[in-house]
């Protein structure tokens, strides 16, 4: 789109919004002031794409994805809305014409942290990618008053600040209460019998309710035109309702729903692979669906007439099972609204719904209890019990007499239900997020359902948008690629970074790309100074591993080997060493106490280390406070290692490792999650992989684990490291501050295995490929040539290649064109 009018109308525009928003000129307004100025501005030239593409939408009528996510991990919104309107140059210079600095006013902008992960940043990737592609969707989400927590490090320790992301308002919602819907908790079910029609009423009674108030953000399309929508929901107390019960003067009534809708949007939970079972969470999940299924039907009823067609016009992805409940709730929206009969509703609703699957660790499937279940949401639970029975009739249609698959299958279990299994029911399509995974949900995890309807199963392997995370991240080696390719069109083709592949032995190719990478690592290094007062040395080696902290994903193993390398050069000062700083960026859940303990240990190696002046400053340990969308950009730009260090098995992709190889850092990982695919791509001469196999980890798992006494007992390195846990090196003197960490690695008698992620096990693998890591970064041609290639082979990891592939093999859409 570009900037549509003029620099000067531009800066007219800015001006004026700053006059009559704060009643101040530009140069008096606060850095935020000046943000919502520049932001307001943005706005009104997106707003008009807006119109046009519900224009579009209207007069195309095509079939529509509603992208269903309790997650949508957006960053900041200023950026990269210039980026995709092709209008941040021009922007730049107005700005600078105004003596106002973009980046400077890019950084006022709260960081939109409506996810915890990679979930929910995949999400956000998604829907940049069905607008820049031309496909209608619809990102359906929760509108938290308070999204991921804000970290902050206190002695060491992970301190948790409320997100207060709307504090200042957003200029870029628009609050839409012309849709708002209601949403009914509890009660019970009247059912009634209509003479006239013959029907059977379930009438839903002495119920709670909120209204559901959408709010819109504009999800800008690269460079054509698209404005696509998400649609995050707000929840109020339904005022007629409260007038009527104080005319009752049934007050406490009044009250009750004023706190349900104020509790029931307050805080995104903050768990990353890991169910919590918390009963408001339950009724965040079906609030949203709730309203985005009446919403969308309420849609496609405007211009249709017969709702048994819905899903030709409409399709309903569901981001894991936090969703899930959607089933269930579009069953009861068809019998009960619409009046279908069950198998017409169950045609329509398995016509319309699909699963992705996200994690196979078993912490984090959905299981609620019943009783919860049933009391939250007495018509929904009716329904599932229905769909419950028709499917155990099927499993012993196709299986008569085995009770061990209707043991795994059903979804009503053991007091609970089971929200996969409801998915992968109703659901026509089921699909795991890298190779790998979707082989070990066919494999093992829902081996019995793949069995059952085998064509429901299907990989979408992740991917991630270059247009954030390196047009905006990494604008100087946008140029580059640019230049060097000879075109920008691998903003919306990826593939084209291959064609980076000629220059890889091209010594001054080489020199500019190493030293773009040493810019950006001086910007980071800039970025440490300021925030964490530690100063790092660009010339060292960036070994960086971000992401959330989870024992699966090893960051104890990774600052463990740390410990190692530090005793190792204590001990020979002699040897030579290439210099390295080790970065780590990762939040903990609040609960999750020993996520927080290997945090407090990261800091206390951090501290020993970077103060050790004996050791000439040969190691330094980082640990970035608040890791989120915004330093992320930079931190991948000026990575040179790419941590991806999995117990295999359990990441069932990643996207980081993506975001690492667009920016030239090649993998040190094990063959886990969608690593095993860039190690395809890449060439396994061109990444570091070390570590057990996958099946190796699972053969393990079923044979009750390993006994990690063998390896302390027989590696005195690695039982030094473990010994310094509990000998008070790293904690001034304490014995017992790591205890539990010591204790997860060698107590066979804690409730746990022992060294259940097979640290220990993996240790010297890993320590070994750290040393190739060294080898080949001292020969520099070598190792540039080794960047290079990363970023020319990382096309398949384009989030637009994976948004085809969902709009062709499931979605079944087509494109739309939206004009100028
Ligand atoms: C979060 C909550 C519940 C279940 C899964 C998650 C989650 O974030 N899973 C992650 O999804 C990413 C996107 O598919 C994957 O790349 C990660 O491997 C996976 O852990």
């Amino acid at each position: 789109m570009s900037l549509k009018i003029s620099k000067t109308e531009f800066k007219k525009d800015v001006m004026d919004n700053c006059r009559r928003l704060f009643r101040k000129e530009l140069d008096e307004a606060t850095p935020q002031e000046q943000y919502q100025s520049v932001s307001y501005a943005v706005k009104d030239m997106i707003v008009e794409n807006w119109i046009a593409t519900q224009k579009q939408l209207t007069k195309d009528d095509p079939k529509i994805v509603y992208y269903m996510s309790m997650e949508f991990l957006m960053g900041r919104a200023l950026g990269n809305n210039l980026i995709n309107m092709t209008a941040y140059e021009d922007v730049k210079e107005a700005l600078d014409e105004l003596g106002i600095d973009l980046n400077f006013v890019e950084d006022q902008e709260p960081d939109p942290a409506l996810g915890n992960g990679g979930l929910g940043r995949l999400a956000a990737c998604f829907l940049d990618s069905l607008a820049s592609l031309g496909y209608a969707a619809y990102g359906c989400g929760i509108r938290y008053r308070y999204g991921m927590f804000k970290q902050k490090i206190e002695n060491g320790y992970q301190v948790e600040k409320p997100d207060n992301w709307l504090k200042y308002g957003n200029p870029f919602e628009l609050r839409r209460p012309e849709y708002a819907k209601e949403i009914r908790f509890g009660g019970n079910i009247r059912v009634e019998y209509d003479d006239e029609t013959g029907k059977t009423l379930f009438k839903q009674e002495n119920y709670e309710s909120v209204l559901a108030v959408p709010y819109d953000y504009p999800i800008v399309g690269y460079d054509n035109n698209q404005v696509n929508t998400l649609r995050i929901w707000d929840a109020e107390p339904i005022v007629d309702f409260q007038l009527d019960s104080f005319d009752k003067g049934d007050y406490h009534k009044a009250v009750e729903q004023q706190n349900l809708a104020k509790t029931i949007v307050e805080v995104l939970y903050p768990n990353d692979n890991h169910y919590a079972g918390k009963e408001l969470r339950l009724k965040q999940q079906y609030f949203f669906v709730s309203a985005s299924l009446q919403a969308a039907v309420d849609k496609y009823m405007r211009n249709h007439d017969d709702i048994r067609k819905l899903y030709e016009k409409a399709t309903f992805q569901m981001n894991d099972t936090h969703p899930t409940v959607a089933v269930a709730e579009l069953m009861r929206i068809l019998l009960d609204d619409y009046q279908l009969e069950w198998q017409e509703a169950w045609d329509v609703t398995t016509k319309a719904c699909a699963y992705t699957n996200h994690t196979i660790m078993a912490e984090a499937l959905e299981k609620w209890p019943i009783d919860l279940f049933s009391r939250l949401l007495p018509r929904v639970y009716q329904i599932i019990q229905e769909i419950d029975r028709r499917f155990i009739i099927q499993v012993e249609e196709m299986y008569p007499g085995n009770e061990d698959k209707k043991r795994t299958m059903g979804i009503l279990r053991d007091g609970q239900v089971r929200m996969a299994n409801l998915a992968i029911v109703a659901g026509y399509s089921v699909n795991g997020v890298a190779r790998l995974h979707t082989e070990i949900l066919k494999k093992r995890e829902l081996k019995d359902f793949y069995e059952m309807m085998p064509e429901k199963f299907n990989n979408k392997t992740n991917g991630i948008t270059q247009r954030r995370f390196l047009m905006h991240g990494n604008p100087l080696l946008a140029s580059w690629v640019t230049e060097k390719i000879g075109t920008k069109a691998w903003a919306t083709d990826l593939s084209l970074m291959s064609g980076l592949k000629k220059y890889v032995d091209d010594p001054k190719a080489q020199q500019e790309f190493m030293d773009i990478k040493y810019k950006n690592k001086e910007r980071l290094a800039k970025y440490i100074l300021e925030h964490n007062g530690i100063e790092v040395d660009p010339r060292s080696i960036f070994d960086v591993q971000v992401k959330r902290l989870h024992e699966y994903k090893r960051q104890l193993l990774n600052i463990m080997h740390v410990m190692y390398l530090y005793n190792k050069i204590k001990e020979h000062p002699e040897l030579s060493f290439y210099p390295r700083t080790f970065i780590f960026g990762a939040k903990a859940s609040a609960g999750y106490i020993r996520a927080k303990e290997i945090i407090k240990l990261i800091n206390s190696v951090a501290d020993v280390i970077n103060n050790d002046r004996s050791i000439n400053g040969k190691i330094k340990v980082v640990f970035i406070e608040d890791y989120r969308v915004s330093n992320a950009e930079w931190i991948f730009a000026a990575a040179d290692v790419s941590e991806q260090i999995s117990t295999a098995s359990k990441e069932a992709s990643g996207t980081g490792n993506m975001k690492f190889m667009l920016n030239g850092a090649p993998t040190l990982g094990t063959m886990d999650g969608a690593n095993v695919e860039i190690v395809e791509e890449v060439g396994s001469e061109n990444a570091f992989i070390f570590g057990m196999s996958s099946d190796e980890v699972m053969n393990y798992e079923k044979n009750g684990g390993y006994n990690p006494y063998e390896i302390y007992n027989n590696d005195a390195d690695i039982r030094r490291v473990v010994d310094q846990l509990v000998d008070g090196t790293y904690a001034d003197g304490d014995t017992e501050r790591y205890r539990d960490l010591y204790n997860s690695l060698l107590n066979t008698n804690c409730s746990d295995r022992a060294d259940m992620y097979f640290i220990l096990k993996d240790f010297r693998s890993y320590a070994e490929a750290q040393e190739r890591v060294e080898a080949a970064y001292k020969d520099r041609e070598g190792w540039a040539r080794m960047a290079l290639l990363n970023t020319a082979c990382c096309g398949k990891f384009s989030s637009d290649r994976t948004i085809e592939e969902y709009a062709k093999e499931i979605w079944h859409l087509h494109k739309i064109k939206v004009e100028a």
